[in-house]
């Protein structure tokens, strides 16, 4: 196939119309509206972001996860070193304790996409994978916001 065959095949069907952001669940745990923004051309990270909800009774971790348009999926914090804001992986995985919710979002804990095979753009849904310790693996959509947007699309969360 030629990488231009190859580029439609694997754009064309993401298309959705719309991003509002969804909800999904795997075992004890909860993902409430995983997003993303849309990239500048030339950009090869995104950040991304979702609120994980544990109900179970154990600790659970978001050890790793994959998405088809990039080549590496990382957890990351922001630290303040020396007054600068900085972002390190998160080491063994993100904790979601026994009936706690950690909010991935700007600022603060997030996905990191790196790698990205093409631009992400407003209105497309982003596929892939979550992978925690003890629920396991699920198939997600991010939700692509528009370009500087710090929340995703609201309306159908009312918890
Ligand atoms: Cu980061």
């Amino acid at each position: 196939m030629t990488r231009m065959a190859f580029l439609l095949a694997v754009a064309l069907p993401m298309w959705a119309g719309d991003a509002i952001a969804e909800d999904y669940s795997i075992g004890t745990i909860e993902i409430a509206a995983p997003w993303t923004r849309a990239t500048p051309k030339g950009a090869n990270i995104a950040a991304a972001y979702m609120t994980l909800r544990n109900k179970g009774t154990v600790p659970d971790r978001l050890v790793s996860g994959s998405v088809a348009v990039a080549g590496r999926f990382e957890v990351h914090r922001m630290v303040m070193e020396q007054g600068v804001a900085k972002m390190r992986p998160v080491e063994g995985g993100l904790e979601i304790k026994p009936g706690e919710t950690v909010e991935l979002k700007p600022g603060s804990f997030h996905v990191m996409l790196m790698g990205l095979k093409q631009p992400l753009q407003k209105g497309e849904k982003v596929k892939g994978t979550l992978e925690f310790e003890k629920a396991g693996k699920v198939d997600i959509e991010y939700a692509v916001e528009a370009l500087g947007a710090t929340a995703p699309t609201a309306g159908e969360h009312q918890h």
